[in-house]
């Protein structure tokens, strides 16, 4: 099987991981999959050969053997779906294991995704300042009730799941802010999921191409 993954040429990251290819990275990487990542400029992103993969003109990208992928969460799952590191065989519990891969992507993610919003990209509007407030009470709202559900386990369902590589992976999105570091169990819980060593392979990979 032959895998090719697109990645941002340079990520507006400069290498902390967060663009999204290192999902992709990190689910190839504990399934024990070799991979190839074809780098892409903003221009090449917008231009049709690059369309015909993705139709909004972004990464990552997902090829396989004629098979052609967008869509993180889509391509986490084809990978977690033959791969028993991913998803559990149970089918009760890879029916959960999904549910917290789609509770990430839809729950937890969007009021991350506001803030980067409000702060950076809206940063310079009028209504900026007024606005934060209270997209970051949204996500605090999010943060107490996963924490809550989280308790003391060390994943959210049982063993390590890809519902758990999403979830950490949206909540990198916010240590920039420092808001993770209010929800000690959840930082910690983040902190487990970056001490994988498929996580790290991955995190390294996307740093020898942004850093610098
Ligand atoms: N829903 C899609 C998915 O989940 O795959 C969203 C894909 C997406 O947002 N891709 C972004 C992209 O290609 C990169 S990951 N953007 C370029 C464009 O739209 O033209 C999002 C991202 C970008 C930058 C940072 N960062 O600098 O920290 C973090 C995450």
């Amino acid at each position: 099987m032959s895998i090719t993954i697109t990645a941002f040429e340079k990520s507006p990251d400069g290498g902390k991981g967060l663009a999204r290819d290192t999902r992709v990275r990190w689910a190839l990487e504990e399934a024990g999959l070799p991979y190839e990542v074809r780098l892409v400029s903003p221009k090449a992103m917008k231009e049709p050969a690059h369309l015909r993969l993705h139709p909004f003109g972004q990464i990552p990208t997902y090829e396989e053997d004629g098979l052609a992928l967008f869509e993180t969460g889509s391509i986490v799952f084809h990978i977690a779906e033959h791969h028993a590191q991913l998803l559990p065989r149970d089918a009760h519990a890879r029916a959960r294991a999904i549910t917290w891969m789609f509770a990430a992507l839809n729950s937890v993610e969007p009021p991350i995704l506001d803030l980067v919003t409000v702060r950076i990209i809206e940063g310079d509007k009028p209504w900026s300042k007024e606005r934060t407030p209270l997209v970051q009470e949204r996500i605090r709202q999010r943060l107490h009730q996963l924490a809550a559900r989280l308790g003391d386990a060390e994943w959210l369902d049982g063993a390590f799941s890809a519902g758990d590589l999403l979830m950490v992976s949206v909540l990198l999105r916010l240590r920039p802010s420092g808001m993770l570091d209010e929800f000690a169990s959840l930082a910690a819980y983040v902190a487990q999921g970056e001490a994988r060593p498929a996580y790290q392979r991955a995190f390294a990979a996307q740093l020898a191409i942004n850093a610098a």
